[in-house]
């Protein structure tokens, strides 16, 4: 069977995932697009033979769409996600879920009425191979228990659109997620702390940032945010164990050594980064989807991220205690 895919704001991020189904992934097909900017909708379509939608609404119940890919702004996607829920469709929806907490509830209620799973949230780290070796090391207790997790989340540059709500909503929501998944705890307990500003920040936005967790064990995660720091896309982390440390690379590639010193390459963006990860993730739904089965992420992961970035988000220097906020799965 071959899934058809409706894709629903296709920006950077959902033009990149075309390209992946179209070139690179096996068992899907891009066949309907909506776009708010109906000119971008025209040009993506071009090339595939797709039809253009006047709205998401009639994308969504068309017969002719088995799945849908969203991928618009994190504060548009809660009506689109829950139209795909109500239309009995599998959805992946790019991260966040949803901006807020109550909004990620209302979409869960949504798949408790549908009576079965069908939201997929892309947290692509989960599919990267690098965190994967990392949570081996860690689940089969070779160095130990997880003490510490230090976070470094670095971004070139980000447009003027750019809020400083994003720092916590929609950039590091992927450490919160990764650290959920990575440690398999909730986190507990969340601040913020504001470091001297970058001088290349927008006058709007506080950069750095640093977030820093606690899980419910314990286990004390800080996550450097800076997302003008000019250099590279540079993601790193490192798990500190009883008797070791794991460390992501780079980019599994090499390390050049001559004349001009030793180096190795950086990526600019989280497409490249992430290139595998995300063909790993899209591939697995695609499978997924045609098997009529459930996989990835779920509307549970998006609201649990959720409710970290909304005691955040507001919480620069004060910690917020989350555990009370907790709901068993
Ligand atoms: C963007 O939406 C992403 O998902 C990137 O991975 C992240 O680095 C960036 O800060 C976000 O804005």
């Amino acid at each position: 069977m071959t899934v058809c895919i409706g894709i629903i704001g296709p920006g950077g991020m959902g033009r990149a995932h075309i390209a992946r189904i179209e070139n690179e992934l096996a068992g899907g097909k891009v066949v309907a697009v909506f776009d708010v900017d109906a000119a971008n909708a025209a040009r993506v379509v071009e090339p595939l033979g797709a039809a253009v939608f006047a709205s998401s609404k009639e994308l969504i119940e068309s017969p002719d769409v088995d799945a849908i890919l969203v991928t618009s702004y994190g504060p548009v996607h809660e009506p689109d996600v829950i139209a795909s829920i109500e239309a009995g469709k599998p959805v992946l929806c790019e991260k966040p879920l949803a901006p807020t907490a109550d909004a990620c509830i209302r979409i869960m209620e949504a798949e408790q009425r549908a009576g079965r799973k069908l939201v997929t949230v892309g947290f692509m780290r989960r599919f990267d191979g690098s965190y994967n070796q990392m949570k081996q090391v860690l689940d089969a207790r070779e160095l130990g228990e997880a003490i510490l997790v230090h976070n470094r989340h670095r971004n070139p540059t980000v447009p003027e659109s750019y809020t400083a709500d994003m720092a916590i909503n929609d950039t590091a929501i992927h450490e919160i997620d990764t650290m959920r998944w990575l440690l398999g705890e909730e986190i507990a307990q969340v601040r913020v702390d504001k470091p001297k500003k970058t001088s290349h920040r927008f006058p709007h936005l506080q950069d750095p940032l640093v977030v820093v967790m606690r899980s419910e064990s314990g286990v004390l995660i800080d996550d450097e945010v800076f997302v003008n720091i000019q250099y590279a896309y540079d993601i790193q982390c490192e798990l500190v164990l009883e008797s070791g440390t794991v460390s992501l690379s780079d980019q599994n590639l090499i390390t050049r050594r001559d004349t001009d010193g030793a180096r190795n390459r950086i990526a600019m963006d989280h497409n490249d980064r992430f290139h595998l990860a995300f063909n790993a993730e899209l591939q697995q739904w695609i499978n997924a989807v045609a098997q009529g089965e459930h996989t990835g992420s779920s509307s549970w992961d998006g609201y649990a991220a959720a409710v970290v970035c909304d005691a955040g988000v507001p919480g620069a220097g004060e910690r917020r205690e989350l555990v009370d906020r907790r709901v068993d799965d």
